[in-house]
């Protein structure tokens, strides 16, 4: 799929820069564009590799061009301080070819949590597009001011983004490490699982054909499953690397390369495995596997290594495993891969850490288990008065309920 990415602040325009080098090392790209905006020039002079005429610095008299230092209502104002320089910049990265615009900051941060939701709103009101954000949830351990700006941020978003993609520092950060030493390995995790999500609908090869391609609406109809979206990623390595020469040199004089004969049992194995790895794995936002409500499994690697029937039956168990109402699949086959690799996509999920940050919001769409068992409870007693007088009363409940999306509760 085509997409443009947006970072915003410090850890946005550093995961947009890591996705960036992660489109580059694709065989065909799913960047369409990127922009990198920050209220600090000096953060935007950090980045390593998009180009410096996609880093634009905004807000240059609210925060002097160094940062808002974790205020988010500084963030509002440096985003409404340059409305038109930003919506110009944004306009020429938006080409007919995209299909979605994702846009990505960390939500602890004053620039990321203050100016993303005003950004997305405007570029939800300008396009006809899906606009997803990625946002990136602090560690714990930090302060209550950055915890603060993640609540403020999750609110704010849900209002105005089509959905999140949800990555959460706790989960990953490790232990012992400051933020400066395991950001690099962080965002190249979010980097690699973004990409592979993306990437999976374009073309590799013109010799492999795919049972089931994954194309943009795949992925925009999973994400429809409900507000909050978190990703599994699990691989596991069924050749040998070989040198860039020694299979150049291969590929010219045989034709099957990367069609070599695979053990049936093995490759079961091998996608079976993996698929569980990347479920049962960590996921970018943990979360309560029985509550994803939309699902999409993506399974890339050496054409005779996706086995069809395994693929199959992982994709039921998949969808044993999550109660998904909805399960899409794919695959991704690749000549060169020495991996089997999978990605798991899982929609509309209620995780603890986000029931933390925000305990009186619940996010899961109308149509999951937990309301329709509101809905039958509050129903209840209409059903067994039997009579038609209290009808309006729960009716106009359920209804109410139903706009404000809160009616388990
Ligand atoms: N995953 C990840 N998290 C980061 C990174 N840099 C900072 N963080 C976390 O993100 C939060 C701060 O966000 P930043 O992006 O630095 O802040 P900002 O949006 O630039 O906002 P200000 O600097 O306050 O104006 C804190 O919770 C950090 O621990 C990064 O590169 N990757
Ligand atoms: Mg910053």
């Amino acid at each position: 799929m085509k997409i443009t990415a947006i970072g915003v602040g410090g850890a946005g325009c550093r995961v947009v820069d890591a996705l960036w080098r992660d489109d580059q090392s694709r065989d065909s790209s799913y960047l369409t564009a990127t922009r990198a905006l920050d209220t600090d020039t000096g953060s935007l002079d950090r980045l390593e590799s998009v180009p410096k005429s996609v880093r634009v610095p905004f807000g240059g008299l609210e925060t002097k061009g160094t940062g808002t230092d974790g205020d988010r209502v500084s963030g509002t104002a440096a985003v409404n301080e340059d409305t038109t320089a930003l919506r110009r910049t944004i306009d020429d990265a938006i080409t007919s070819a995209v299909e979605v615009v994702v846009v990505v900051a960390s939500l602890g941060g004053g620039t990321g949590s203050g100016a993303t939701p005003h950004l997305i709103r405007r570029l939800a009101d300008a396009y006809d597009l899906p606009v997803y954000a990625v946002s990136i949830l602090p560690a714990e351990s930090e302060n209550a001011a950055i915890e603060t700006n993640a609540i403020d941020g999750l609110r704010s978003l849900r209002e105005v983004a089509t959905g999140q993609l949800l990555f959460d520092n706790e989960a990953w950060k490790p232990s012992g490490q400051s933020m400066a030493e395991s950001r690099d390995r962080l965002n190249a995790t979010v980097a690699e699982r973004l990409g592979a999500l993306f990437a999976a609908g374009e073309p590799n090869s013109p010799d492999t054909v795919p049972e089931s391609v994954v194309d943009a609406s795949e992925v925009i109809n999973t994400l429809a499953g409900g507000q909050f979206s978190t990703i599994g990623h699990g691989s596991q390595q069924v050749r040998e690397v070989e040198s860039g020469l020694r299979s150049w040199v291969k590929s010219l004089f045989d034709s099957s390369a990367g069609r070599e004969d695979v053990d049936t049992v093995e490759s079961i194995k091998a996608v079976d495995t993996t698929v569980r790895r990347a479920a049962l794995g960590k996921l970018t936002l943990e979360c309560d596997l029985e509550t994803v409500s939309r699902g999409l499994l993506i399974i890339a690697g050496p054409p005779n290594w996706l086995n069809r029937q395994a693929i199959a039956d992982s994709r039921g168990w998949l969808s044993r495993e999550t109660n998904a109402i909805q399960l899409r699949g794919g695959d991704v086959p690749r000549p060169d891969a020495t991996h089997v690799s999978v990605t798991v996509l899982l929609s509309g999920v209620a995780s603890d850490r986000i029931s933390e940050l925000t305990p009186d919001c619940d996010y899961s769409p109308w149509w999951t288990p937990p309301h329709i068992i509101g809905v039958v409870a509050r129903l209840r007693p209409l059903i067994a008065c039997g009579g038609s007088a209290p009808i309006v009363f729960p009716l106009g409940d359920c209804l109410s309920n139903l706009l404000c999306r809160d009616w388990h509760r």
